[in-house]
């Protein structure tokens, strides 16, 4: 195992890899800027390095910064968290340069990945079920509008750099094509640097359906199941659940078996997470995350496997223990993500915490960073803490959070926390009867003023 393990990341993520190591016995080094100095993880990390000013650019994503708090501390090894470089191949590689291991996949995979052509062409050679669309890039009008002709319009034209609903653009009809091509491949050589482009069908009313893997690195890989991300607000996840109110368990086996087999294929390291469109009983690959996800605690509430743990298992180049056949689903899990953000028009709220009070009882998980007095920066996203319910049922799991909800006390500050007491008083989300489209649909319609 590690002697010691610097956490490149802030906020509720550190605190979860803080816990997890002082589980394991792992000494810790929390880095943060100059904005961060009172934050949560910097008191309960070991060891503290200041890496630079607020900006992210200059302290969370220093790389040299970062480096130099490995070499001072000793650490010899780098849990990136979520975001930030978690999914920086180059991070890695110069980690693994200096000595010191990244805690997550090998670096090919997180460049592979990245690259969601690339992506979705190893997902289909792996046999994982892909959305009908063009080989590849598009680089011609015409080679454009036969792959459009040939899927039938709708078509959504997306970025090879982009990802998590950046450059994308829907496309009506044959009329339209030429022009949203050119501003599409425009726009993503502006944003990425990369004008390439791919054509896929646009599916209508999807649930977002993304399967959990972990694997050692030597070609055991396994799957704990899915997580339904459905309701999201400008492509940012709102609340998560698992199981999914659509699968059953043979679709369930059957869709994990298929990712599983592709991740024992590929040899790969760690945690991931395969991202699919899920519509009339159909699953459809999008991407794949090469990291921890903020939702991960959904997965481990249902499996009672700390996934953090088992990332620095893997990192460590330890076998697998685990087997397929040793994941259990119990229950069902719920989370929300509470945010400093005005409940209707989302805009950030930072600022000082006057009064907390956290909810607690059976079946109750909090992950935060958060304390009485603590100020929130503006300079960071805007997640407070997460609110993780586990129960027996689904059923139960929402009485649990309605009563959960309504016991948070979290004064100073705006948060989400009203949108989420409307939420699990809606018919849908009670019946789980909701696709990517609802939650904007609910907003546009005025459930949060009503
Ligand atoms: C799609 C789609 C419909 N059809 N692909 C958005 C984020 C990125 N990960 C993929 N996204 C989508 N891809 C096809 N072929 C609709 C979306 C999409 C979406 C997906 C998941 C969750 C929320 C979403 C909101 C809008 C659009």
């Amino acid at each position: 195992m590690f002697d010691k393990i610097l956490i490149a990341n802030r906020g509720e993520i550190a605190m979860r890899v803080i816990r997890a190591c002082k589980e394991l016995g792992i000494p810790t080094v929390a880095v943060h800027s100059t904005a961060d100095a009172d934050a949560m993880h910097v008191r309960f990390a070991d060891e503290s390095v200041c890496i630079g000013p607020p900006a992210a650019k200059d302290s969370y994503l220093n790389i040299p910064a970062i480096l130099s708090a490995c070499e001072i501390t000793g650490a010899d090894a780098v849990h990136p968290g979520y975001g930030f470089l978690s999914e920086n191949a180059r991070f890695a590689e110069i980690l693994a340069e200096h000595g010191v291991q990244f805690i997550g996949p090998k670096a090919e995979h997180i460049r592979l990945m990245g690259d969601k052509i690339e992506a979705k062409r190893t997902a289909q050679k792996l046999g994982i079920p892909v959305v009908p669309g063009s080989d590849g890039g598009v680089t011609s009008d015409v080679e454009a509008s036969k792959v459009a002709d040939s899927i039938g319009y709708p078509v959504l034209i997306k970025a090879a750099a982009g990802g998590g609903g950046r450059g994308m653009k829907v496309v009506h009809s044959a009329a339209e094509l030429s022009v949203a091509l050119a501003t599409a491949r425009a726009e993503a050589k502006a944003a990425f640097g990369d004008d390439a482009v791919y054509l896929e069908k646009y599916l209508e009313k999807p649930r977002h359906i993304e399967i959990q893997v972990l694997g050692d690195g030597k070609g055991k890989a396994i799957h704990l199941g899915e997580r339904d991300c459905s309701l999201q607000r400008r492509h940012q996840k709102v609340l998560e659940e698992s199981p999914s109110p659509a699968l059953n368990t043979q679709a369930r086996d059957l869709i994990g078996e298929t990712v599983a087999k592709a991740m024992r294929e590929i040899g790969y390291l760690g945690v991931g997470t395969v991202e699919f469109l899920y519509e009339d009983g159909k699953f459809y690959f999008i991407e794949m995350n090469t990291r921890i996800q903020v939702e991960h605690p959904v997965t481990e509430m249902i499996t009672d496997i700390d996934l953090i743990f088992e990332q620095i298992r893997a990192a460590a180049g330890n076998d697998f223990t685990l087997k397929q056949s040793d994941i259990k689903f119990d229950g069902h899990a719920i989370e929300c993500r509470i945010n400093a953000e005005n409940p209707v028009s989302f805009r950030p709220s930072p600022g000082k915490i006057l009064h907390y009070h956290a909810p607690g009882g059976l079946g109750v998980r909090i992950d935060s960073a958060v304390y009485q007095g603590y100020t929130i920066p503006p300079y960071y996203d805007s997640l407070v803490g997460k609110l993780i319910v586990h129960g027996k049922t689904r059923t139960e799991a929402l009485m649990r959070l309605k009563r959960a909800l309504d016991e948070v006390v979290l004064d100073g500050i705006e948060t989400t926390l009203p949108l989420f007491r409307a939420l699990v008083r809606e018919k849908d989300i009670i019946d789980g009867n909701y696709h990517i489209h609802w939650l904007e649909q609910f907003l546009a319609r005025g459930g949060m003023e009503s």
